[in-house]
């Protein structure tokens, strides 16, 4: 899949076999709250953080923290396919099925006007869908594969929302790492 605002890339590493098992031990994982009309949840899945800068959103607020090792060289493979140079990932680890992301744009002011947000993926297959903020009601789904680069490029995120839904189909463990670059 390749248009104005996105680009899918499926088999993104030619040897990603032993990623999805080092990054659940490398990565610092969390259990986070979030806060929705006064009360207060776990989120549906395990977050990180890894940045030069500290990084705000929904889910509250994230202090600078190092790259680990297999993430920085995920981030120079990335940086090198989208020509772009990226100081922050977000981290996510959906534990099966069950765990999921809301409707949102990845919009924070700290990224700019118009940021690139590029979406790695290693385990199980996700749906991920996407809908227009302008057209009503007009939304399409994405297959997020292992080993999958999915680019979210310029104006993206200013005309759609994207969402992780849950699934009752039985899944296995997925990370997925959106790079971004912050100022
Ligand atoms: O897990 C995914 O593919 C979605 C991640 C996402 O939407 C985000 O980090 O903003």
């Amino acid at each position: 899949m390749n248009s104005t605002y996105f680009e899918l890339i499926d088999d993104f590493l030619s040897d990603s076999d032993t990623i999805l098992e080092t990054l659940t031990d490398e990565v610092s994982w969390e259990e986070r709250e979030i806060k929705i009309f006064g009360k207060t949840y776990n989120q549906p899945r395990l977050v990180a953080w890894q940045g030069d800068l500290p990084y705000k959103y929904s889910g509250g607020i994230w202090s600078a923290a190092p790259f680990s090792e297999t993430v920085y060289l995920l981030k120079k493979a990335v940086e090198l396919e989208t020509e772009t140079t990226y100081n922050g990932v977000l981290l996510n680890l959906y534990r099966d099925g069950r765990d999921s992301m809301g409707w949102h744009s990845d919009n924070e002011k700290e990224l700019g006007v118009a940021p690139i947000v590029s979406s790695l993926s290693f385990g199980a297959e996700r749906n991920f869908r996407i809908r227009s903020k302008r057209e009503k009601g007009s939304s399409f789904s994405i297959a997020l594969r292992n080993n999958s680069l999915f680019v979210m490029k310029p104006g993206c995120q200013e005309l759609y929302e994207h969402t992780l839904p849950k699934t009752s189909k039985p899944k296995g463990i997925r990370i997925n790492l959106t790079f971004r670059k912050l100022y």
